[in-house]
């Protein structure tokens, strides 16, 4: 529509210079094009106008609910102990932003030997924790009930009995995207009452 106007504007133009008399040249022309062209510029349908959406708030998962028996945390490593009643004294761990590397250390303070009672702490994904679990069964006691070289594991302990104790250190860029992140025991069954979350902050 705009164009047709412009145009017809146009050779309304030049008939109105031609009526003009002959004395002065034509150049009117040339000018006439950009602005019929600006015009029609001018009336094209702006840009796809699409609203960035932020992406949808993650559901509260199960284990934001936790975090009433945060680990105590120092020097970048903290130290969680676990017990005969299938339950470690710590649900939630903060680490700080600062730390390159963190140490869980791990104490069993029951007596019931590794077969019965053992006890690890793995760090995974929440959306990789029952697979890892799932297929750490598989694995046996005999691989810490954590499937060898598992890319979805970020850190694991060993596994261990009553008395015993056990760290691991790792890397805590692992932690910084793909989250929310948890840890929690893959002897088999443990984990409904063994787990909690791991973050950065
Ligand atoms: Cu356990």
């Amino acid at each position: 529509m705009m164009k047709f106007q412009s145009a017809a504007l146009a050779v309304a133009c030049a008939l109105a210079l031609a009526a003009c008399g002959n004395d002065t040249p034509p150049p009117a022309e040339p000018a006439a094009t950009p602005q019929a062209t600006e015009a029609a510029d001018a009336g094209a349908p702006p840009a796809m106008e699409q609203e960035a959406t932020p992406a949808a708030t993650p559901a509260p998962s199960d284990t934001a609910a936790q975090g009433s028996d945060p680990a105590v945390v120092a020097d970048c490593a903290t130290t969680i102990d676990s017990n005969d009643a299938m339950r470690y004294d710590a649900d939630s761990i903060t680490i700080p932003a600062s730390c390159d590397q963190f140490t869980i250390r791990l104490t069993h303070s029951g007596q019931m030997p590794v077969a019965a009672m053992g006890h690890n702490v793995v760090v995974t994904s929440q959306a990789d924790m029952q697979g890892v679990i799932a297929e750490g069964m598989g694995a046996g006691l005999d691989n810490d009930y954590v499937k060898p070289d598992d890319p979805r594991v970020v850190a694991h302990t060993d596994m261990i009995g009553g008395g015993e104790d056990t760290s691991v250190t790792f890397d805590v860029s692992r932690l910084r995207s793909g989250g929310p992140f948890v840890f929690f025991c893959s002897f088999p069954g443990h984990a409904a009452l063994m787990k909690g979350s791991i973050a950065v902050e």
